[in-house]
């Protein structure tokens, strides 16, 4: 097997940047046992095994947190196939990731139509300090398997992707209810095999966007109950829409997800947007109870139409929102779109949207887009804060007079504005009152 460009055993500070490799008979862009290797630019496609992987780089890397020593970068760079044969296809096989190793930081690339996991940390927990990935702001879509999947992965944080499927059957995985669909979006397991006697632990998703997959979030394990599997899986302020499920648990069949492992999914909307079709809130396998379930907006109740399930009671939390649309900005259209039709935007919250000021605190100090976490009342469910930062109060193009004489109306008016509609779209910060916050923030965007 050839690999398009390869550095192999302990050649270090290796970068490759600003070239496009094609028709690999093996990986696109491949380091073996090297550390401090960086991709950037780089356009990879048609590649028989991985786009761009990683094995066993950053093998003996001292405990450190993420950004500390021998971090080996992959960003900016596009990676997609369009054959069965090509990218991403079988076992390890995947647009861009590690495997046994750790230390690597994968953000701001695209990938798509490919047959594996899109980005897969695997396997980097097999040495006592190894760890480390992060994998944020990636646009993956039609990937025929996973979108981001972390198997044996530890100390890992996956946050602001968005993950979606077109209606390009040539992607689809799997036929069911009546639809073909494409891989999950965001999962966490143990795998038996090669990974044997790894867990899965401390691994962060959030802010994450994912409609139209199979799955949404889930957490599998292949380990016999009773063993010590997955702990610390944290899944806060994703938003889903549209998935055929939107979590499961446990889909490896022998679920070892214990109790008071410190696993939580809080925050998260899960939307099941089509009501013509059998789709699920929620599919689990007995045992999961060490899983917490708490401040999550459902769409619908996840005990109905529970099929092939048990325990769905344990997925309502004291907290849930009562069950409601999530009042996104994007209401209709989300099946069949086409490339780049789906954006970040289309999740954002309308101003009665239910998940405002719902959730809970869970540490986050920023949302998708950088609004600061929480905003307004308190914190809101899903990856996007409502933050009401428009001066154009009366919505007519302009920012003027007229506007101001709304901000003035409402001024200094003690805890009015505790409304959904928030002193008319005037209390800019969502405090309650219209203060001099408002004034400034108006005043800066006079005239413009
Ligand atoms: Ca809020
Ligand atoms: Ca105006
Ligand atoms: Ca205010």
């Amino acid at each position: 097997m050839l690999n398009a460009y390869s550095s192999d055993n302990s050649n270090n500070y290796i970068t490759f940047q600003d070239i496009h490799v094609k028709d690999s008979n093996g990986d696109g862009v491949r380091y073996y046992r090297c550390d401090y290797g960086n991709v950037r630019r780089v356009r990879v496609e048609f590649c028989n095994m991985s786009g761009i992987r990683y094995v066993q780089c950053h093998r003996y890397t001292p405990t450190g947190d993420l950004g500390g020593d021998r971090l080996s970068i992959i960003e900016y760079c596009e990676v997609s196939g369009d054959n069965q044969n090509y990218i991403a296809h079988g076992n390890q096989g995947f647009a861009m990731g590690s495997v046994g190793g750790s230390h690597v930081w994968v953000h701001h690339n695209i990938m798509h139509e490919g047959y594996g996991e899109s980005i897969g940390v695997y396997n980097n927990t097999s040495l006592p300090d190894q760890g480390w990935a992060t994998v944020e702001d990636n646009i993956i879509y039609d990937m025929r398997k996973a979108g981001i999947y972390i198997a044996s992965g530890r100390d890992t944080i996956v946050r602001r992707n968005l993950i979606y499927h077109t209606g390009n059957s040539t992607y689809y995985l799997t036929y069911a209810n009546g639809r073909y669909w494409g891989g999950p979006g965001l999962g966490v397991c143990n795998e038996i095999g090669d990974n044997q006697n790894y867990q899965s632990n401390n691994v962060y998703f959030y802010d994450n966007l994912v409609t139209g997959c199979h799955g949404g979030l889930g957490i599998s394990s292949q380990w016999p109950a009773g063993e010590d599997a997955i702990s610390n899986i944290k899944y806060f302020n994703n938003t889903l829409v549209a998935n055929n499920i939107n979590t499961s648990i446990g889909l490896g069949g022998r679920a070892a997800i214990q109790a008071g492992f410190g696993n939580e999914i809080k925050n998260n909307i899960f939307w099941l947007y089509d009501s013509s079709v059998e789709d699920y809130q929620f599919r689990g396998y007995a045992p999961y109870s060490g899983i917490t379930w708490d401040y999550n907006l459902w769409s619908s109740d996840p005990e109905i139409g529970c099929a092939y399930s048990w325990h769905c009671e344990r997925v309502k939390g004291a907290n849930d929102p009562y069950y409601a649309l999530p009042q996104l900005t994007r209401t209709s259209g989300w099946h069949n779109v086409s490339v780049g039709e789906i954006t970040p935007d289309d999740f954002t919250l309308q101003s009665s949207s239910p998940a405002i000021d719902a959730g809970i605190d869970v540490g986050l100090t920023y949302d998708f887009a950088w609004n600061t976490v929480p905003y307004g009342l308190g914190t809101d469910i899903g990856a996007f804060e409502f933050t009401n930062l428009d001066s154009d109060i009366n919505d007519d193009g302009k920012v003027n007079l007229e506007d101001f004489a709304v901000l003035a109306t409402w001024w200094d008016n003690k805890n009015a504005c505790a409304l959904s509609d928030w002193c008319g779209g005037a209390d800019f910060d969502m405090s309650g009152t219209i203060n001099f916050f408002d004034l400034a923030y108006f005043v800066e965007n006079w005239l413009r």
